[in-house]
């Protein structure tokens, strides 16, 4: 459905008093990433029929600076999700962003569905995955779990869409042996075929969801939402988004969609610090350092191979 929100001055986060089911405002251009979200809040619906908006719905929209470019958020929750949401971005320039992520609640292992696309006038900088909430390197059993019947769907993408060149070592820890780590230049061709491969992994993400059992273990459940809120703290301090987040609406409101938002349980799903669980970032005086990666960037070339086994040099 179209919906209209009302743009508001600063200071924002406004609040929105209903409860629409989607966060798409126009009608999509080829080459925007609204019918992305539309299609996953569609899906969802088919799969869960408690989707309800999340709390953190005060984040709706908000408007550049410059009064250029809008940033819409939607956000919403079901019983084996403790938060889906999106923010998007297109501005007059043409620069169109999504980060679209649907994290479960600490009950489930089940992997963090993770679509981050960044376009600008001419290249798209792409991650797709079903970010493992465990390790996937070193241990077979959680790889086994969800990503042995995955891996023919990433060989299809990953050779559709090649692997984008060296990154950020760090980051490699976070992905799966299915993901799907591309820079291409725009094209009609290559948009629908990123097209196609969000929809196959969010319904692969979704058929998983569908199946996953509700832990009882407390000790599990604790790794669990320790795992998950590491991972968040993670990205709520290295995102590669935060500085163009910045320069659109300013640091401190880009720390709180950062913080608020984007990665919302990063001040409350644990009590770890960032240096905790990364201490190799902490400087001399005792402050994070601010760099993205330490090791430096590497895996030039896609380190999972076509059975899924990771084939990269051994890090950090
Ligand atoms: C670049 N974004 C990147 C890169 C990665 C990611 C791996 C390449 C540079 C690098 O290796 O760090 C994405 N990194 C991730 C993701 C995880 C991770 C998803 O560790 C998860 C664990 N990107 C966005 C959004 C914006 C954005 C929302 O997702 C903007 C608002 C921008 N990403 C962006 C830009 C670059 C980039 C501008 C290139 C510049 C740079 O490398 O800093």
């Amino acid at each position: 459905s179209i919906i209209s929100t009302a743009i508001k001055p600063y200071p924002l986060l406004s609040r929105t008093k209903n409860t629409r089911f989607s966060c798409s405002m126009k009608v999509a251009s080829s080459f925007s990433y609204q019918k992305f979200i539309q299609y996953a809040l569609d899906e969802t619906k088919l799969s869960t029929s408690d989707l309800i908006p999340s709390s953190l719905q005060d984040f709706s929209t908000l408007k550049s600076l410059d009064g250029k470019t809008e940033l819409k958020m939607c956000s919403f929750q079901a019983p084996k999700i403790r938060l889906l949401r999106s923010l998007s971005i297109e501005t007059s320039e043409g620069m169109q962003v999504l980060d679209f992520a649907v994290f479960p609640e600490a009950e489930f292992d089940l992997p963090i569905f993770c679509a981050n696309f960044f376009t600008s006038a001419n290249i798209n900088i792409v991650v797709l995955d079903l970010n493992p909430l465990h390790d996937v390197i070193n241990e077979t059993h959680y790889k086994e779990k969800y990503y042995k019947n995955l891996i023919p769907l990433g060989v299809k993408y990953s050779e559709l869409l090649p692997w984008g060149g060296k990154l950020t070592s760090e980051s490699l820890k976070f992905f799966s042996p299915i993901v799907i780590w591309t820079k291409f230049s725009s094209s009609q061709e290559n948009h629908n075929i990123l097209f196609s491969a969000f929809k196959d992994y969010y319904k692969a993400w979704l058929n998983l969801m569908d199946h996953a059992i509700k832990e009882t273990d407390h000790s599990q459940i604790s790794l669990n939402l320790e795992a998950q809120h590491r991972y968040l703290t993670w990205r709520a301090q290295k995102d590669p988004g935060f500085h163009v987040l910045k320069r659109l609406i300013g640091e401190t409101h880009a720390k709180d969609v950062v913080k608020k938002f984007l990665f919302s349980g990063v001040n409350d799903l644990g009590n770890k610090t960032f240096l905790d669980y990364f201490p190799e970032y902490e400087s001399e005086n005792g402050s994070i350092i601010e760099k993205r990666s330490i090791i430096g960037k590497s895996f030039e070339k896609r380190p999972w191979n076509t059975q899924g086994v990771f084939i990269g040099d051994t890090f950090g």
